[in-house]
């Protein structure tokens, strides 16, 4: 009988340990078939955050950095300049990137590293029980906006696509979203471009996925794949924010 599917050599056979419904599994595998079927996942060196995904060290079949509180983005960049022949992600969720590690996200991109980013906004802090994220919608029930997220109080959630769109270092940004099955084929194509931008050193890439956190949200599984349509959609639009990869972000490539 002829093979239909097989798991990816991208993932080790480590059981992953995310909560049902969660969708950090199905990044893990698109991100993983990505990096294999482009044949670099033996020259990839994957940096991986605090959060939900902190153990992803286990998970991903490339050699990986830990980079606890944000400053994947930092270390990234020494393995870049360090490693010129290597494919270097950062894996990184909403509260990682766009909280603590905002400077280092801010500063890489407009560096113009050439680094690929995997976002995964899931609108709220997954790992520490479910505090509010920098990404978190307005009138959003977190842990700590019990009434919601007002924005007069907590502000406004930060789109990151968009507001790193307006660097220059930015050769490619992409917004996806993983919660039906053209969605994960979208996502994947994506994350493919963002890795082909790398290879090409065309710049700084990165692939925002909306994902899903039933746990935090309060709802189930498939409650939750409805959630990321109707409430994170709207607010988070999908599409290609920017993508200047036919020219790249520098006259001289390195
Ligand atoms: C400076 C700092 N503040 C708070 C924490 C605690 N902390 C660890 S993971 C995390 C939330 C991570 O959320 P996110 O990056 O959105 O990932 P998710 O778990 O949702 O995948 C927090 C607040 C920390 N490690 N460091
Ligand atoms: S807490 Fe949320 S983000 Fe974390 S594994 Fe569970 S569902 Fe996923």
């Amino acid at each position: 009988m002829g093979t239909v599917f097989e798991k990816t050599r991208g993932l080790t056979d480590h059981v992953l340990h995310y909560c049902p419904g969660c969708t950090h599994g199905i990044i893990h595998r698109i991100l993983a078939e990505s990096l294999v079927e482009l044949g670099l996942l033996d020259q990839t060196v994957g940096i991986v955050p605090v959060g939900c995904a902190v153990m992803a060290y286990d998970y991903f079949n490339c050699d990986t950095i830990e980079a606890p509180h944000g400053r994947a983005p930092a270390v990234a960049t020494g393995v870049r300049r360090a490693l010129p022949e290597a494919t270097v992600f950062t894996y990184q969720g909403d509260g990682d990137l766009a909280a603590i590690g905002t400077a280092e996200t801010v500063h890489a991109a407009t560096r113009g590293e050439n680094i690929t980013v995997i976002f995964v906004n899931n609108a709220i802090y997954g790992m520490t029980g479910g505090q509010m994220a920098p990404t978190s919608l307005p009138s959003q029930v977190t842990q700590t906006t019990p009434y919601g997220r007002d924005p007069k109080v907590a502000g406004f959630p930060v789109r990151v696509c968009e507001m790193l769109s307006t660097l220059d270092g930015v050769a490619f940004a992409q917004r996806v979203a993983v919660n039906s099955p053209q969605r994960v084929m979208q996502a994947k194509k994506a994350i493919k471009k963002a890795l082909t931008v790398q290879k090409e050193r065309k710049g700084f890439s990165i692939v925002e996925i909306l994902s899903t956190c039933p746990t935090n949200w309060g709802v189930t599984p498939l409650e939750a794949l409805d959630w990321v349509e109707e409430k994170m959609v709207p607010y988070y639009p999908l599409g290609v924010y920017k993508d200047v990869s036919e020219k790249g972000v520098f006259s001289d490539a390195d």
